[in-house]
């Protein structure tokens, strides 16, 4: 079961295996790659979904004609293999114009020129059939703190996904909308830098009912955050429309590394929360298994393909290693003695009050807290349990 199947919906980013491998500090290492290549490439090792940006499929500033021309061609790449388009998103970061943000830019004619480019690759995400939106605002930020007012750069933020937002509404488009959170790196601060700031920035959406977070594996561990607690986080506010995995080693520029070369054990963590959900029970992720992470400036073409079905391998291994760690009775009796469950159960008995609570001389008054510090919740095993799976040492 670890080869890659339709029914494990993994899918990646035209921008991923199509990466060139241009950093800041050196030309690209291999030729741009031809969508319909990644998308055939793609089906051959088992992925199902393709997800892409407007300007991964169709360069920036093509004419109508010749861009009509090109989506067909992909279509066709679609047809015949069968691979769907789950999530599409819009690049509003490399052109120049960007530089001072999209829908946060100082300058209202870019804010204008960034909707309306959002809005034409809509239309095409409603006819392609995708259900998810991504909002990556890695360009809205700002590196100096008097440049910009994050209070009025927040309105124009939540005007613009509203905006966005009501016209799909009202277009009937079956599409949510995920913002992706990152809290540095291409901007030196972007706003809505971590899961937990998007999560509250939606809060504040007159159409927050289709906006939820697409929280990215190294983004989160940028800034120093546990990734898989912040998924459980998200997918208990509803919020988990779309994920993005990869591996990032630590506090440092964005790795986007194969998914699990990073923290391991997180990946683990992560793998079988979304599979079997939380260890007391409740919601496990049903959406796509997507990759965004960027094959190694060193690899050739043939390191890019090896690279893609390493992450959907590592995907499943941990799947396996998960399944293997909730069945094992070892597991079961050390959870219960660390006392999981118990916190799935409410600290006040149904229908008990406020005053019932004061009245119960057993929570306070004969308490014996010295007594109840004694206790060792016997997490070092578990982990230590959780450890010998990943290596499959049980
Ligand atoms: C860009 C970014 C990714 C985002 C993509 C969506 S683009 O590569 O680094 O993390 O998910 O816009
Ligand atoms: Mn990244
Ligand atoms: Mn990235
Ligand atoms: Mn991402």
């Amino acid at each position: 079961a670890t080869q890659p199947t339709r029914e494990d919906r993994f899918s990646f980013g035209l921008w991923t295996v199509g990466w060139p491998a241009r950093d800041p500090f050196g030309d690209a290492t291999r030729p741009a790659l031809d969508p319909v290549e990644s998308v055939h490439r793609l089906s051959d090792l088992g992925a199902w979904g393709v997800t892409f940006h407007d300007d991964d499929l169709v360069p920036f500033g093509t004419g109508a004609a010749e861009r009509d021309r090109i989506i067909a061609r992909f279509r066709g790449a679609l047809d015949e293999t069968g691979l769907v388009v789950p999530m599409m998103t819009t690049n509003l970061f490399t052109h120049p114009v960007f530089k001072d943000g999209a829908f946060t830019s100082n300058d209202r004619g870019v804010r204008r020129f960034a909707l309306r480019k959002v809005l034409r690759h809509l239309d095409l995400a409603a006819e392609l059939g995708a259900s998810t939106y991504v909002f990556w605002g890695g360009r809205e930020g700002a590196e100096v703190d008097q440049g910009k007012d994050i209070r009025a750069a927040l309105d124009r933020y939540r005007e613009g996904i509203d905006l966005l937002a009501s016209y799909v509404k009202e277009q009937g488009y079956g599409i949510r909308f995920a913002i992706e959170p990152k809290p540095n790196e291409p901007r030196g601060d972007i706003l809505l830098p971590t899961l937990g700031h998007a999560l509250a920035f939606i809060a504040e959406l007159e159409h927050g009912d289709i906006v939820g977070v697409n929280p990215e594996v190294g983004h989160e561990q940028m800034a120093g955050l546990n990734y898989s607690a912040g998924i459980a986080q998200a997918l208990w506010a509803g919020k988990l429309f779309h994920l993005d995995l990869n591996g990032q080693r630590g506090i440092k520029y964005d790795q986007d590394l194969i998914f699990g070369h990073g923290d391991l054990l997180n990946a683990f963590s992560l793998v079988d929360l979304l599979e079997n959900g939380a260890p007391g029970g409740g919601p496990v992720y049903d959406g796509p298994r997507h990759f965004d992470y960027k094959p190694l400036r060193t690899e050739d073409v043939d390191g890019v393909w090896a690279s893609a079905a390493a992450n959907m391998r590592t995907y499943l291994l941990l799947r396996e290693r998960a399944a293997a760690f909730r069945a094992d009775p070892e597991v079961a009796e050390a959870l219960a003695v660390s006392g999981v469950a118990d916190l799935g159960r409410p600290t006040l008995n149904d229908g008990e009050t406020v005053q019932d609570l004061l009245a119960d001389r057993s929570a306070f008054e004969d308490y014996d807290p010295d007594k109840a510090a004694e206790r060792g919740y016997g997490y070092a095993k578990l982990a230590q349990l959780a450890l010998e799976h990943v290596l499959g040492a049980r």
